[in-house]
């Protein structure tokens, strides 16, 4: 049995040295430690009656080894990205303060020390000595390289941290290639949800997360109190990053006094107006201080999708950022080209924009000066209160964690896809039951005997309009979709349950399938399981959609997955 730990000694023994990437992930670790420690007391109150199953992790992080060339340690100190770093603190911390038994590896030595004396120099080889293993799409290629054919055997046990995400249609090898969804990263053949996120990105993957800071009564009633009304903190410890941004910082000079925390050599980079207050790259204690006390965080555009949105909102600050039109993606821009996605990213952080929002949260057209100056007005005028968003708590994150740990399976030969039942499919009262004024289907709970995480008690049937995701459809019902449930959905039952009339059914391999052709009353079913996806949409089809309730403040879990 799995018991919380609090004393994170024997984690930072294993983190190990000799490289800024780990100092600044120790530091971290170091820092937070208390906030784990009573985040893990409230949890385990809360599980109180749970069994908990002590697992052997192994923990590669591929992107920090020597053999995929390291490019981020050496720009810890010079403004490169923190946010992954931030994050795999995160995880280690969580796996070890939830009691499991861990194994680090940051070198492909390291990855061949976790073997019992005796079994050859790689872990990984037979019989598999872990239950799971954390990596990232460096330490993939590298476990196949050392593992060869093993690999595939072992997949089930793999989970990739992968920041933006990977939609199921490019991690389908012969479909990606087929259809032109082939990318540099790869095309594993996974579960969708082995690819864990760092925001809530897309339900095909995983949420996995970090922390951001919490606050106690003290510390808040100080930042109310200490709060400059017209201080201002820019996003972006890169020079580059403030390039061609003069003429915003020229109209919020007007107004704020502003501050960076830019990186910088021996000068002042000239990307940096001379009217701005630059602190250089600050330790993130210190940066969480100056947070403290600025009323606004301005974003530029990039970085995309990191951490220091969370902590300056979480340490009350509002930020501002623009809103991208078109969106931007892998199809339209630099940064995402090539990424396995094609979802649009509608602003700088569209977590901040969508999951939190106003008056937090403000997302406007930086092109238009007199929103920009009337936003900037409207911020000084107002005030906020400190929020973070309970999945970005440490009890959170340990919540989730624990939960995907004790309940997703991807090796077991049942799971995930074990043949539907055919009693379930029996009329009356058949598998779906309308709920009261509603379109909304649900499972009949003659089926709830059937084992699935999540429950099929949380699983709401309906059909996406044509030209809509799945992903837009149950979000638009206040639901979530939830691509586990959609073997339990992939069958003909389910279009008459939705008044689709099928003039026939075929069965094919297509990301969209499940889903309705009014053209030609024509009913898809999918034909490979690996190609279930939330994200996808056509003009043709109206989708069929497995969506599933959530709780307040942690969408990767539904009401009854805990
Ligand atoms: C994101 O990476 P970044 O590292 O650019 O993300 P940020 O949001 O800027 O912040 C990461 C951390 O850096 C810390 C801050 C954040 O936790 O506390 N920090 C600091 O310690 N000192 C400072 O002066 C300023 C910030 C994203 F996370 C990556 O996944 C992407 O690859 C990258 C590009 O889009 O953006």
């Amino acid at each position: 049995q799995a018991v919380f730990q609090s004393d994170i000694g024997a984690l930072l023994e294993q983190v190990g040295a000799g490289k800024e990437s780990l100092s600044f992930m120790k530091r971290r670790i170091r820092r937070m430690a208390a906030q784990w420690a009573s985040a893990a007391r409230r949890l385990d109150d809360k599980l109180r009656n749970h069994w908990r199953e002590q697992k052997r992790i192994l923990v590669h992080v591929g992107f920090l080894t020597e053999e995929s060339g390291d490019v981020f340690s050496p720009k810890v100190l010079k403004g490169g990205p923190l946010g992954e770093m931030v994050q795999w603190a995160d995880i280690l911390t969580a796996l070890h303060v939830l009691g499991h038994n861990l194994k680090i590896s940051v070198s492909l030595k390291e990855l061949s020390l976790g073997v019992p004396p005796g079994r050859g120099s790689c872990p990984l080889t037979e019989p598999l000595p872990f239950d799971l293993i954390y990596t990232d799409y460096h330490g993939l290629k590298q476990m196949k390289q050392h593992m060869g054919l093993s690999l595939r055997k072992h997949k089930c046990h793999i989970r990739v941290i992968d920041t933006f995400g990977t939609e199921p249609a490019y991690n389908h090898e012969e479909y990606a290639t087929r259809h032109g969804y082939r990318t540099n990263w790869g095309y594993w053949n996974l579960h969708g949800q082995q690819y864990m996120t760092m925001f809530p990105h897309t339900p095909d993957n995983s949420f996995m997360g970090f922390v951001a800071e919490e606050l106690n009564e003290t510390e808040r009633l100080n930042i109310q109190r200490n709060k400059v009304n017209n201080m201002a903190v820019v996003y972006g410890k890169e020079a580059s990053m403030w390039k061609g941004k003069e003429k915003f910082l020229a109209i919020l000079n007007r107004y704020m006094e502003i501050h960076g925390t830019v990186y910088y050599e021996t000068q002042r980079p000239p990307e940096v107006p001379a009217f701005v207050k630059n602190h250089g790259l600050l330790p993130q204690q210190e940066l969480q201080q100056l947070l403290r006390k600025a009323k606004l965080f301005i974003g530029f555009g990039f970085p995309y999708e990191g951490p220091a949105p969370l902590e300056a909102i979480a340490n009350g600050c509002i930020f501002l950022q623009p809103k991208f039109n078109p969106p931007h993606s892998s199809l339209n821009h630099d940064f995402f080209r090539g990424k396995p996605t094609s979802r649009k990213v509608s602003s700088q952080h569209p977590y901040a924009e969508q999951y939190i929002g106003r008056p937090h949260v403000i997302t406007i057209d930086f092109n238009n000066s007199e929103e920009f100056d009337a936003a900037i007005r409207e911020i000084m005028r107002i005030n906020v209160e400190p929020f973070l968003p309970y999945e970005y708590t440490c009890e959170g994150m340990l919540e989730r964690v624990h939960a995907y740990i004790q309940n997703q399976d991807f090796c077991s030969p049942e799971a995930p896809f074990p043949p539907v039942n055919s009693s379930w499919l029996s009329t009356p009262p058949g598998p779906f039951v309308l709920l009261p004024n509603s379109s909304i289907l649900t499972w009949a709970s003659n089926a709830s005997s059937c084992p699935s995480w999540p429950p099929l008690s949380a699983l709401r049937l309906l059909a996406s309009l044509e030209g809509q995701s799945c992903v837009t459809a149950c979000q638009s019902a206040a639901l979530i979709c939830e691509p586990a449930l959609y073997r339990f959905i992939n069958i003909k039952e389910a279009f008459s349950a939705l008044d689709l009339q099928c003039d026939g059914v075929e069965s094919e391999m297509n990301h969209l399938f499940p889903a309705f052709s009014a053209e030609h009353a024509e009913c898809s079913l999918q034909q490979d399981p690996l190609l279930f996806s939330c994200a996808g949409s056509s003009a043709k089809y109206q989708r069929l959609c497995p969506c599933r309730d959530y709780r307040n403040g942690q969408v990767a879990l539904c009401r009854d997955c805990l």
